[in-house]
């Protein structure tokens, strides 16, 4: 039973180490040099190329090489009964947690206008002192990420609430779920944070009338997937001034084109897409860990729920 990997993190010869020390014997094949197909049991990657999988006759499992699943959901000939699984990590998790807080408290902390007084060489000028009571958190997708960033700004004294697609009852955290809760929840909401999936019902989701119930000079923390965010709409919130501010992790093209106007915009704080990234030294033990579920037949760890695409 072969493992094929695929990643263009460039980051090979970390995960042959951790997957090869897990499982001495493993048979780990590297895109694109995969030998006799009929090997190939269980592939762990990104963005296989579309239709590249239905060759793999005894292929049992796909683990996408990150928490995300929307690149393997890209592929319209995904073979139909294909288990697909995920990475869950809680140094991934806790990695994420810590770029929400940053961005979090960069934003209620003013920093944005501290840095256009340094910028004019300004000393002293008043800035309203921020007070955690009165800005209110709100964080979009409550599942892995989500709640342990909830959990973890809570302790600041920010009234925080969370936006899922199905009710939850959380310690500190106001629930709001689906389109029922979803008007509420952006109406009451200073700084939001985007921890969703991008899927069909995320695709798009925040356009032009939803970021217009947000309160205005709010702020926007990106961290799951750019097209959740429609850009156009975005740029046009943050020139007439209703949002004050984004910090943008993801964009809906990456890498983002050098001529995109997101590179020299003053209200966006950019990232390349790092805020989580997959640890091979953490990640492997689950990923083994499934590898010999698929062997036995045994059920799998972090499965996706393919009906829902996440
Ligand atoms: P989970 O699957 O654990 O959580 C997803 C959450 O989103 C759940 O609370 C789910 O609701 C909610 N949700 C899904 N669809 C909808 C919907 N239509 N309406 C309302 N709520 C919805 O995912 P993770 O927390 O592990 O990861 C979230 C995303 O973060 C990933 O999919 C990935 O895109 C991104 N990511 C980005 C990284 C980076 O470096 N920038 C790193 C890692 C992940 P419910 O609880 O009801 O199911
Ligand atoms: C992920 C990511 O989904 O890195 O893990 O975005």
């Amino acid at each position: 039973m072969a493992l094929l990997f695929k990643s263009g993190a460039g980051r090979n010869e970390w995960w042959r180490r951790e997957l090869t020390r897990l499982e001495p014997g493993l048979d780990l094949r590297f895109w694109p040099a995969i030998g006799d197909a009929d090997d190939i049991e269980f592939a762990l990657g990104w963005e296989f190329p579309p239709g590249s999988l239905g060759r793999f006759r005894n292929l049992k499992c796909l683990c996408s090489i990150g928490a995300g699943v929307d690149h393997v959901f890209r592929d319209p000939d995904l073979p139909p009964d294909l288990a697909i699984v995920r990475i869950v990590d809680p140094w991934m998790t806790n990695a994420m947690s810590e770029f929400v807080s940053l961005n979090v408290l960069r934003f209620h902390l003013h920093d944005p206008e501290y840095r256009r007084l340094q910028a004019d060489a300004i000393w002293g000028e008043e800035v309203p002192s921020p007070d955690s009571a009165r800005t209110r958190v709100g964080i979009m997708g409550l599942g892995v990420l989500g709640e342990d960033a909830a959990a973890k700004l809570a302790p600041f004294g920010f009234p925080i609430a969370g936006w899922s697609r199905r009710p939850k009852q959380l310690a500190q955290i106001e629930s709001f779920s689906g389109e029922a809760g979803l008007d509420a929840f952006l109406g009451r909401t200073d700084i939001l944070v985007i921890l969703l999936p991008l899927t069909e019902a995320t695709r798009g989701l925040l356009d032009a009338p939803h970021l217009a119930l947000l309160p205005k000079g709010a702020f926007i923390i990106n961290a799951a997937r750019g097209a959740i965010i429609q850009e156009a709409a975005l740029i046009e919130a943050l020139d007439r001034g209703h949002i004050a501010g984004a910090a943008l992790d993801v964009v809906a093209a990456e890498p983002l084109p050098a001529a995109h106007r997101f590179w020299r915009d003053p209200k966006i704080v950019l990232t390349p897409h790092i805020a989580a990234i997959t640890n091979p030294s953490t990640a492997s033990p689950q990923i083994i860990d499934n590898y010999r579920r698929a062997r036995a037949g045994q059920p799998l760890l972090n499965r996706v729920d393919r009906a829902a695409g996440y």
